[in-house]
């Protein structure tokens, strides 16, 4: 079973869209094991994009990010990075699939409205850099016999 880090971002929160991106997770099948709403710090903000310190939309990128309030979470399931890229669709919201959220609800790529980890290594980074073990729950959902095959 995989984990991966999601970010509801400050368009999304202002917009009220959290609910939408929680639904669609939750209908994919995915198992919500952690959720903290915060306003990020530019320390925390810096450390979570480090990798694109030096590209043209950083600063912007850390004051999108640190602009409003965010709703950060754990997702669980079988193949839980790629599934939620998916769902999420590609940065750029005119180039993401029809029936992404970047797609139904974004234009710009500066506002598209959701982060989720990109690789096994940046999902282990990302959860603990935003959570603490404490943070995450491990449950049991008596549907998951139907959703995740050979559970
Ligand atoms: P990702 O969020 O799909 O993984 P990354 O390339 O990792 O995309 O970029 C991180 C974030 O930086 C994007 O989600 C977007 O908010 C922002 N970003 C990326 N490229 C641009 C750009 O060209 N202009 C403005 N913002 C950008
Ligand atoms: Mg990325």
């Amino acid at each position: 079973m995989e984990r991966t880090f999601v970010i509801a971002k400050p368009d999304a929160v202002q917009r009220g869209l959290v609910g939408e991106i929680i639904v669609r997770l939750e209908r994919r099948g995915l198992k919500l094991v952690g959720a903290k709403f915060l306003l990020v710090s530019r320390e925390l903000a810096e450390k979570h994009y480090a990798v694109h310190v030096g590209k043209p939309f950083y600063e912007g990128l850390i004051r999108y990010i640190t602009s409003a309030p965010v709703m950060t979470m754990v997702w669980e399931g079988p193949q839980a990075i790629a599934a939620v890229r998916q769902t999420m669709g590609a940065t750029r919201p005119v180039e993401a699939a029809p029936g992404s959220i970047r797609h139904d609800f974004g234009l710009s790529v500066g506002r598209n409205l959701t982060h989720a980890s990109d690789s096994p290594e940046t999902a282990a980074f990302e959860i603990g850099l935003w959570f603490t073990e404490a943070e995450l729950v491990n449950w049991q959902r008596p549907t998951d016999a139907w959703i995740f095959e050979g559970n």
